[in-house]
């Protein structure tokens, strides 16, 4: 169904191809440019906007809300949303969605990749070889820690803790984790609910997958740090700021942890110093869920979405239900 008269904005250049099957059926107002739009910039777009399509990038709060009257729904590329206030959309009546489950295995294999990369010394090693340091091979150089039947220990159990959870069993590992409460066995696959401490305390290396809250700020900080293993690796590819990172540097240079695979930062794009000085981080720009494959289905998702919303009916992964049962009556 062609809506010539519906307005969307796209946020910042997000697959043309994509954008150009909704520019068949709507009046888009898409952007090439690749960087976060300011919020002038981006209350200016949304100001005459029904519909937005938007990344992690973005923030969307009552100040912006107040701005773009017309609009009736917010879709966000990603599944974390702590950068939109949802009460504040929930207040004004606008739709908010996410894109879950689609990413589940590709952040997955990425919090993997940190973990291995950050265990097994790769890209610290790789950047001494490119430096030219290796004149010569020696028996105990870039010693690592064991991955293979060690204890795992996931803060977070959701979709991507579960996955995640799922490929420590190629490795025997053995796998505790912490929710606020247990999952049922079915869903825990094998891996045993550990209370927070003991899962600092036990876990061998430790994934953090929390969504970001206000609950969760700072979830691992000082205190938490004293808690684990001074063997143990920390990755984080949950949201910047679940991790105190000031804290995490201080840790990792008074060797309390042996190393950290970070893809998210407290601030990011901008990253603390005291990690970027140090040799037992592996650091990438929050990219755990950036396949060409997951990508494209984040990005189809958030448009069917956006598209049943404008079309009146409830999108597929809608974040305010209230708001989609306040219209219906
Ligand atoms: C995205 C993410 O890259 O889904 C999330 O919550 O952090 C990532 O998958 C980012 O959110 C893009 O908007």
């Amino acid at each position: 169904m062609s809506e010539p008269n519906l307005k969307i904005a796209v946020a910042r250049r997000i697959f043309p191809a994509l954008i150009d099957e909704l520019r068949r059926r709507y009046d888009v107002r898409d952007n090439q440019d690749d960087a976060s739009l300011t919020a002038p910039a981006l209350a200016a777009r949304l100001a005459d906007a029904d519909g937005a399509l938007i990344t992690a990038g973005e923030r969307i709060d009552a100040a912006l809300l107040a701005v773009a009257p017309r609009l009736k729904v917010v879709a966000n590329i990603g599944v974390g949303y702590n950068n939109i206030d949802l009460a504040a959309c929930t207040a004004a009546g606008v739709l908010v969605t996410n894109t879950p489950d689609v990413l589940n295995e590709a952040t997955a294999d990425h919090a993997w990749a940190l973990l291995l990369a950050a265990a097994r010394r790769v890209t610290e090693s790789e950047r001494w070889l490119r430096a030219g340091h290796w004149q010569r091979w020696t028996f105990e150089m870039f010693m690592g820690a064991d991955l293979h039947g060690a204890t795992l220990g996931i803060l977070g159990m959701g979709r991507i803790g579960r996955a995640i959870a799922r490929r420590a069993q190629g490795f025997a590992m053995r796998v505790v984790y912490h929710n606020r409460s247990p999952l049922p066995a079915e869903q825990a696959g094998g891996a045993t609910w550990v209370t927070k401490d003991e899962l600092l305390r036990s876990a061998d290396h430790l994934i953090v997958v929390v969504p970001y809250s206000a609950a969760t700020h700072h979830a691992i900080g000082a205190a938490e740090l004293t808690l684990t293993k001074p063997t143990a690796v920390l990755v984080n590819i949950a949201r910047g700021g679940v991790v105190d990172d000031d804290a995490l540097a201080a840790a990792l240079r008074a060797g309390r942890l042996a190393a950290a695979g970070l893809d998210v930062f407290e601030g990011e794009p901008i990253v603390r110093p005291a990690l970027l000085e140090l040799d037992n981080v592996a650091l990438t720009p929050h990219i755990a869920s950036s396949t060409r494959a997951t990508r494209e289905a984040m990005a189809r998702l958030a448009m069917r979405n956006l598209e049943a919303a404008l079309a009146g009916e409830r999108p597929p992964s809608l974040l305010n239900p209230e708001v989609w049962d306040n219209r219906r009556r």
